[in-house]
């Protein structure tokens, strides 16, 4: 039974993603190398250091510990710049929404991210107080592909992981639901998110009962 709904934030509340990502580019640029969308995908709900570690892969280069520690700041100085014109009006469409139609139906609302900028990004998009939970990247130990984050937030909502709904836009992210014991609902690209319950496009039009279908 649907008693609660954890979203992902990056690319499924608001579309930070594509700041990661031209974040992460002009870093490869930077290093001689180009990063493509599709590559791209790899580092969605991955954390910082671990996407930093793909992007060196693809780039065959080796760098320090220091040297990494450096771009790795770097990089989020600039996706944070990138993130400073978002505001309320960045929120996806239909995201609202649908969690007003949760809140009707007394359907607990969490947010489950790697993001260690959660937070700053919640207060730009004015959404700090819509999560009964939030769990970010400074409270985990373990990223997706782990379901550490989601099963943090089913315990702090206090409800049983099978009985919650993931929202995530990362191959990473459906496979940390799906490892958890979770209803996983891709946003995107149904060849992309492979092994959802569900995928869709995104919120708009998205009624509670297609959710509610899933658990009969
Ligand atoms: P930060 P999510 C993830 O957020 C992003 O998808 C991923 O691209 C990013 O590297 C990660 O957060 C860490 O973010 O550098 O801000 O700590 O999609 O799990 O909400
Ligand atoms: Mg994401």
């Amino acid at each position: 039974q649907l008693k609660a709904c954890l979203f992902d934030l990056d690319g499924v509340v608001v579309d930070t993603a594509q700041f990661h990502y031209a974040a992460w580019k002009s870093l490869a640029n930077q290093l001689g190398f180009d990063l493509t969308p599709e590559q791209n995908e790899q580092l969605k709900g991955v954390s910082r250091m671990e996407s930093l570690d793909i992007i060196l892969e693809i780039g065959n280069v080796k760098l320090d510990e220091g040297t990494k520690q450096r771009m790795a700041a770097e990089k989020n100085q600039h996706y944070l710049e990138l993130c400073q014109q978002m505001t309320p009006e960045d929120v996806l469409p239909g995201v609202r929404d649908f969690m007003d139609q949760l809140v009707a139906a007394s359907i607990k609302i969490g947010l489950g991210s790697a993001s260690k900028n959660a937070r700053l990004i919640l207060a730009h998009i004015n959404m700090l107080d819509r999560f009964a939970t939030i769990v970010d990247g400074t409270r985990i130990t373990k990223g997706k592909p782990d379901p550490e984050t989601f099963l943090l937030g089913a315990q702090d909502l206090g409800v049983e992981p099978t009985d919650c709904v993931v929202f995530e836009d990362a191959v990473a992210g459906i496979q940390a639901a799906k490892n958890g014991g979770m209803v996983a609902v891709g946003v995107g690209d149904p060849a992309v998110l492979a092994g959802s319950n569900l995928v869709i496009t995104g919120f708009e039009d998205l009624s509670l009962a297609t959710i509610q279908y899933l658990f009969e």
